[in-house]
């Protein structure tokens, strides 16, 4: 590695020249790149096609790509920085294509080549570099900021290996190794000139400087390196292009060069695998801690190349490095706790190598972290045992000891003698294994901390962060999450996006609010407009029923209803309450009960943690249940189920803008936001969902008219704890009864006796935390008012046209500013 001092590195003098975009241009590059620098001729396999093609899009971002980088750098100019383990991408060709408007002329380009874009950009893998809301939330973020064009780098992983591929093999979920580097990423550029270096292990000494000053210094460390390699983010149209800087873990070489004298060639080699499992793989939980020892490694990995990256660049332009500046200049926004060891790590870093005293670093930190929280789960919540940190980070452990000793002495001065307040507030959780409470970090060094939707913003300050919150009230705010209109209705729907901008125009993309407009076109005086809504709809049915017959082999009549439910399974998110109701419609048609009925096609689909027994249950239910419903002459076109393999970004883009309905039926108070609901809702499906997270708002932004709530409100939930008796729920039902009837009896698993046990034990203890049987007739008959509904398809298309109209609070554009006014105060675009 040839390694420049960075600040030596001048910006390039000379103008870069923009690319031609014409069709021809764009074709003779694709060619070129394919011949000369990929190596394939004629009759190669299309994923050549597809990184000649990539290749020849990523040229014509670099110039704006440079300039966007040097505006930013500018002195002066106050920069955010996302912190995320997770950046779930999915693909980029063709979100790219939307956003630098080439779609037209690559589809002439690649004519001549006798393949199709789309052809060619089902080629591109999903980069999944995360496991569900909170990853895809981050991903969002960055094509918002971009299309704002607000200074915002991603700081995240490059994992060698992604979201694992899910199988279905006898209706039980397996996992695959997700190998999505394998054919090359042409859309990174590896910057290994900024490689930044990251210790491990070792321990701390106290010695005296140059000048008789006491300071502290961590020594015998075994090192790794950082390596970046960077994304463009390009922004809609504007220009911007922001940065995506994905750390990859290497061993530096004299470790390597050290042992390999010692004349042991294999361990040395063994050494540095073991530096480069750090981003070898994404841990596949999306909603309970494992507490291994090589995710502590990732977070501090994360936090710390950042943070050195972040100083690197800063001091790059600040010569007489005068830190009282510093924090004007940065903010970095954690998400969730996964990377607040940054924190205790920005601590360090101005402490031990900047020089800076206690006083002086504090405030800087505490003055330009801030934190995201997206979760009340307790299971959820971070804590590292001490001994571990003791291990692995001895330097950072003292560091968090003197934050929270300060700490404590800010709770007493406030609550005197209050020493269980002590107790609970402390960052330290004392007991037979002592822990380190990362939320609890993340609040004292912070200036803001956020949830993602009202309710759960509430939830945080009056429940989990309340001791807090009375503190520190100024600190807590709400942003109410969102999804980017670009992917998720533009790019993913362009039958609709094609019939808006006939209908009012083309500003929504930039500006959803606009989707108002539509808001008149819902009334029968339309009827065009309805009937082409109806055909877009129908499409994208067909469009999405071709891949489920692919995929799950099962047939979907475009015409019936498509109730959809796909999201990571988890007990909170209750797929079994759905399910619950396809058990309940099958016995219905065997019972003859067929009034006010209507065809439906349910399917479900998402990924379980690996070692999360329940949820893979789960999985086999759906898939028995669809095998027995499925094949059931009796039953033909009145409900069919499929459970879909492998559910990712890519495939979301298939479903959401077929979906009639929009399951969203989490426990109250469990679901902090949800993210799929919003997606849905732009592509016109109507939701049927629970008093919980941003479904609320959902709800009140399109009307309760056009919104199928149901269920326990989450006070409700708590007030039931004490008493819930499931069982005397099912006796009082009798629908309910024959459900679980069906369930017991061994109906859906007469070759696996047993199988079911535990979900039913689950679902009839009175300690069932997601009191799914609470809730099973309130959502039965919202079910039943959807039938109703859906017989009549006018209706159903004015409430799905108000639907999408009233999605554009839930643009990412719109939860970016509110991040930017109320926390990050950067300039947007020509402001700078
Ligand atoms: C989700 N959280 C929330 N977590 O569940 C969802 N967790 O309500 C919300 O809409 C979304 O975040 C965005 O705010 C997650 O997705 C994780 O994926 C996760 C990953 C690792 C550890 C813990």
């Amino acid at each position: 590695m040839t390694t420049h001092p960075s600040n030596q590195i001048p910006f390039l003098p000379v103008e870069l020249d923009p690319l031609n975009n014409d069709a021809e241009a764009i074709g003779s590059d694709f060619q070129r790149y394919l011949s000369y620098h990929l190596g394939r001729f004629q009759g190669c396999p299309s994923v050549y096609l597809y990184n000649a093609l990539a290749y020849t899009i990523r040229d014509r971002l670099m110039v704006d790509w440079r300039n966007t980088w040097a505006e930013h750098l500018k002195p002066g100019t106050r920069r955010a920085y996302y912190m995320s383990l997770e950046f779930l991408i999915g693909r980029s060709l063709s979100n790219n294509l939307l956003n630098m408007e080439l779609n037209a002329n690559v589809k002439t380009a690649l004519y001549n080549y006798c393949t199709s874009l789309e052809e060619v950009a089902s080629e591109e893998p999903d980069a999944g570099l995360g496991n569900g809301g909170l990853g895809r939330l981050a991903a969002c973020f960055m094509d918002s900021c971009a299309s704002l064009g607000l200074p915002v780098v991603g700081y995240g992983i490059r994992y060698e290996y992604g979201m694992f591929r899910q199988r279905i093999e006898n209706g039980y979920q397996t996992e695959e190794p997700d190998h999505w580097l394998r054919d090359g990423n042409p859309w990174e550029i590896e910057r290994s000139e900024y490689s930044q270096r990251i210790k491990f292990g070792g321990r701390s000494e106290s010695y005296r400087d140059a000048e008789g000053n006491t300071r502290t210094r961590w020594v015998d460390t075994e090192d790794v390196l950082a390596i970046p390699f960077d994304m463009p983010i390009a922004g809609y149209r504007n220009k911007t292009v922001n940065t995506l800087r994905l750390w990859k873990a290497s061993a530096t070489d004299e470790f390597n060069l050290q042992e390999f004298n010692e004349g042991d060639y294999t361990e040395a080699v063994q050494a540095k695998n073991n530096a480069e499992h750090i981003s070898m793989v994404l841990y596949p939980n999306d909603s309970s801690e494992n507490g291994k020892e090589l995710r502590l490694r990732q977070q501090y990995f994360l936090a710390s190349a950042s943070l050195q990256d972040a100083i690197r660049i800063w001091e790059r332009d600040h010569i007489e490095h005068d830190y009282s500046e510093f924090a004007a200049e940065h903010v970095f926004q954690m998400n969730d706790t996964h990377p607040t060891i940054a924190v205790a790590e920005l601590m360090r870093l101005l402490i031990d190598e900047k020089h800076l005293n206690w006083e002086q670093a504090w405030e800087i930190t505490s003055q330009c972290m801030a934190y995201t929280n997206h979760t009340l789960l307790p299971e959820a919540l971070e804590r590292w045992p001490v001994h571990l940190f003791e291990k692995l980070l001895p330097r950072l452990l003292e560091i968090i000891y003197e934050i929270n000793a300060r700490f404590l002495r800010i709770v007493s001065m406030r609550w005197p003698g209050d020493t269980d307040r002590q107790r609970r507030m402390s960052i330290i959780e004392e007991g037979a294994v002592r822990q380190v409470r990362m939320a609890w970090l993340a609040i004292v060094g912070s200036f803001s901390i956020n949830g993602v939707a009202a309710l759960h913003s509430e939830l945080l300050v009056k429940d989990l962060f309340h001791d807090f919150y009375e503190l520190w009230p100024e600190k807590f705010n709400n942003k109410t999450n969102g999804v980017t209109p670009r992917r998720w209705l533009a790019n993913a729907n362009q039958g609709l996006a094609t019939l808006i901008n006939q209908t009012i125009g083309q500003t929504w993309v930039a500006q959803l609010e606009q989707l108002e407009q539509l808001k008149p076109f819902a009334e029968p005086q339309h009827s065009a407009f309805h009937q082409a809504w109806r055909e877009v709809k129908l499409a994208n049915k067909q469009r999405l029923a071709q891949l489920v017959k692919a995929e799950c082999g099962v047939d979907f009549d475009p015409h019936s209803l498509f109730d959809i439910q796909v999201k990571r399974i988890h007990e909170y998110k209750r797929q079994l309450l759905n399910i619950l109701h396809v058990i309940h419609l099958y016995a219905r048609i065997k019972q003859g009960r067929v009034d006010n009925w209507a065809n439906r096609c349910v399917l479900i689909g998402g990924k379980a943690a690996p070692g999360y027994f329940m949820a893979k249950s789960i999985i086999k239910l759906i898939n028995n249940v669809a095998d027995l419903v499925n094949n059931d002459p009796e039953v033909g076109q009145r409900l069919k189920v499929a459970f879909i393999p492998n559910y990712r970004v890519s495939s979301m883009e298939l479903i959401a803008p077929a979906a009639d309905l929009s399951e969203q039926i989490s426990t109250a108070g469990k679901e902090a936001s949800g993210t799929g609901n919003m997606k849905f809702m732009m592509n016109g499906a109507l939701t049927i969902g629970t008093y919980d997270g941003a479904n609320i708002e959902i709800l009140e932004a399109v009307g309760a008219e056009n919104f199928f709530l149901f269920g326990l409100r989450e006070q409700e939930v708590k007030d039931l704890r004490s008493h819930y008796r499931p069982w005397e729920i099912v006796d009082q039902d009798a629908d309910l009864k024959s459900v679980m009837q069906l369930l017991s009896c061994g109906h859906f698993n007469s070759v696996e006796p047993g199988i079911f046990d535990p979900i039913i034990h689950s679902l009839l203890s009175s300690n069932d935390p997601w009191m799914t049987l609470a809730d099973f007739r309130s959502y039965i008959d919202a079910q039943e008012q959807v039938a109703i509904a859906w017989q009549d398809q006018e209706r159903w298309t004015r409430m799905s046209i108000l639907n999408t109209a009233s999605s554009g609070f839930f643009s990412t554009d719109r939860t970016m500013l509110e991040y930017n006014r109320d926390i990050w105060k950067l300039k947007c675009g020509e402001e700078n």
